[in-house]
C-alpha cells in the first residue's frame, strides 16, 4: 500500500510529506521533482505569494545515492515567506512584547467558501488564522512533491501523465476529442495550459476582468494517463474501485466541487448506444503493438475505466473547481469578535488557480494509480515488480487465443 501524510501551515516553516510504500531501486530524478513544483506555482491568475516562493523539496530520508532504499521517503518544502511570519506563526508562546507587537492581527471575519467559519467553530479557535493556515491550498505543494516521485515510478513502466485546462469561468473547450498527444504538446509557457490558443486568450481576459472587479473565477481541468495496463483497481468491493479512489483524491484538492471520469456527467443525458465504447477486433498487429489482446475501442467515453478497473484505454479524469474564496471585494460576513456584520477578511490570494489545481491533480492521480499498480504487481524492489508485470502478460498470452503476436499477424 502506497500512502502519504502531509504536515505544515501556509506561512509556517515549511511543508513536510512522508511517502511510504514505494519499492527499493527506483532512481530519483531530483530536478524532475523541482520541475513539478515549479509547474504548480505557475499559471495565469496566481497571486503575489508565488513571486516570493521558489519551491524545492529537500529529500530527508528513504533515498540513498539517487535510489530509493525501501524506507519511508520524507520531503521538506521550506516556505521562504516564513521569515515574514516568524512572530505570528512561531511554535513557542510569544513571551516578549516585541514578538507580540510584530504579530499580525487576529482574523475574525470568516470568508464565505473557505474553511474559516466551520473550522473556527470545530476547533474552538478565536483566531481564524489557526484554521486558514492549514486549510490553505499551500499544502498541495507537499502533495506535488510526493506525486512527482509516484510519477517517476509510473514512468519506469511507460505510464505517462499530463493535464490541461478545459474551462475558466464558464468559457469551455469541448475536450472529448482531445488526445494525450494534443495535451502533451501544449507549450510549457502557455498561460493556462489550454489546447486551444484562441480560447485561452478569452480565458485570460476573463481572469483579467475578475481581477479588475475584485472577484475570482474557477474552472475545470482534465488529467490524462497513457500506457496503463489492464486490470488496475477492482470491482469486487466498493472501496477498491479505482474510479472511487480517484474521485476521492481529486475531491480532496481544495476548491474542487465535482469530478468526472471520461465524458462524466454528460453520460447521464445520452442513450446507452451513444455512451458505451464498442469492442471491435483489430486484425493487424505489428511489433510496435503492445496491447495484450487484439481488440480495440473506437471511442473512450468511459475514460479508461469499466467496472472500476482500467481497461487499457487512456485514463481521463476531470475536476471542477469553484472560484477562490478570498475576494478583494469581500462578501458579507460576521465579525466573530464583535458579533456584528462586517465584510469578510481580505488576505493576499489568487484570482484563479485552475492550472495549479490541474498539476496537483496530476500528482494525486499518480499517487492513486501507483498504489493500484503496486496492488496488482506488488513487490519490494523495482526489479521484482518488473518481473511480475512480464509474468502477467505471459500468462494472459497463454490463456487468450490470438494474443501472441505471431498468431495474430
Ligand atoms: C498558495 C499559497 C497561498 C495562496 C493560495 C495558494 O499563499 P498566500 O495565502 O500567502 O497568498 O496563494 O491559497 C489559497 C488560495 C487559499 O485559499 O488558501 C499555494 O502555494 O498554492
Amino acid at each position: 500500500m502506497l500512502r502519504f501524510l502531509t504536515a505544515g501551515e501556509s506561512h509556517g516553516q515549511g511543508l513536510v510529506v512522508i511517502l511510504e510504500g514505494l519499492p527499493a531501486g527506483l532512481t530519483i530524478d531530483f530536478d524532475s521533482i523541482t520541475h513539478q513544483l515549479r509547474r504548480r506555482q505557475g499559471g495565469y491568475g496566481r497571486g503575489q505569494r508565488m513571486a516570493i516562493e521558489s519551491d524545492r523539496a529537500e529529500v530527508l530520508s528513504g533515498v540513498r545515492d539517487g535510489e530509493t532504499i525501501g524506507g519511508p521517503i520524507a520531503l521538506l518544502v521550506r516556505n521562504k515567506d516564513w521569515t515574514n511570519w516568524k512572530e505570528t506563526m512561531g511554535a513557542e508562546a510569544a513571551a516578549s512584547e516585541s514578538v507580540q507587537a510584530n504579530r499580525k492581527p487576529r482574523v475574525s471575519r470568516p470568508r464565505p467558501g473557505h474553511a474559516d467559519l466551520a473550522g473556527a467553530l470545530k476547533f474552538n479557535r478565536m483566531d481564524i488564522r489557526d484554521v486558514l493556515e492549514r486549510a490553505s491550498a499551500r499544502e498541495t505543494a507537499a502533495r506535488v512533491a510526493a506525486g512527482a516521485i509516484a510519477r517517476q515510478f509510473l514512468e519506469v513502466f511507460n505510464i505517462e501523465v499530463a493535464s490541461h485546462v478545459t474551462a475558466i469561468g464558464g468559457i469551455k473547450i469541448s475536450f472529448e476529442t482531445i488526445s494525450f498527444e494534443d495535451v502533451r504538446n501544449i507549450p510549457a509557457d502557455a498561460p493556462l495550459r489550454c489546447v486551444d490558443r484562441d480560447i485561452e486568450q478569452v480565458m485570460v481576459k476573463c481572469i483579467d476582468s475578475a481581477r479588475a472587479a475584485g472577484d475570482t473565477v474557477g474552472g475545470a481541468f482534465e488529467v490524462i494517463l497513457r500506457g496503463l495496463p489492464i486490470g488496475l483497481g477492482n470491482y469486487a468491493q466498493w472501496d477498491r474501485k479505482l474510479d472511487g479512489r480517484l474521485a476521492q483524491a481529486i475531491m480532496s484538492i481544495p476548491a474542487i466541487k465535482a469530478v468526472g471520469i471520461g465524458i462524466g456527467s454528460a453520460a447521464s443525458g445520452l442513450p446507452g448506444s451513444q455512451v458505451h465504447d464498442e469492442i471491435v477486433l483489430r486484425p493487424t498487429r505489428d511489433e510496435t503493438d503492445d496491447s495484450p489482446i487484439p481488440v480495440a475501442r473506437p471511442t473512450n467515453n468511459a475514460g479508461g475505466l469499466e467496472g472500476g478497473i482500467t481497461n487499457g484505454e487512456d485514463l481521463r479524469v476531470s475536476g471542477y473547481m469553484k472560484p477562490i474564496s478570498t475576494l478583494m471585494k469581500p462578501l458579507r460576513s460576521v465579525d466573530l469578535q464583535t458579533m456584528t456584520e462586517a465584510p469578510a477578511t481580505v488576505e493576499r490570494s489568487d484570482v484563479c488557480a485552475v492550472p495549479a489545481a490541474a498539476v496537483v491533480a496530476e500528482a494525486m492521480v499518480s499517487l492513486i494509480v501507483a498504489d493500484a499498480f503496486l496492488e496488482k504487481f506488488g513487490g519490494d524492489s523495482v526489479g521484482e515488480i518488473s518481473r511480475h508485470v512480464i509474468a502477467s502478460k505471459e500468462l494472459r498470452q497463454s490463456r487468450f487465443p490470438g494474443t501472441a503476436k505471431t498468431e495474430a499477424t
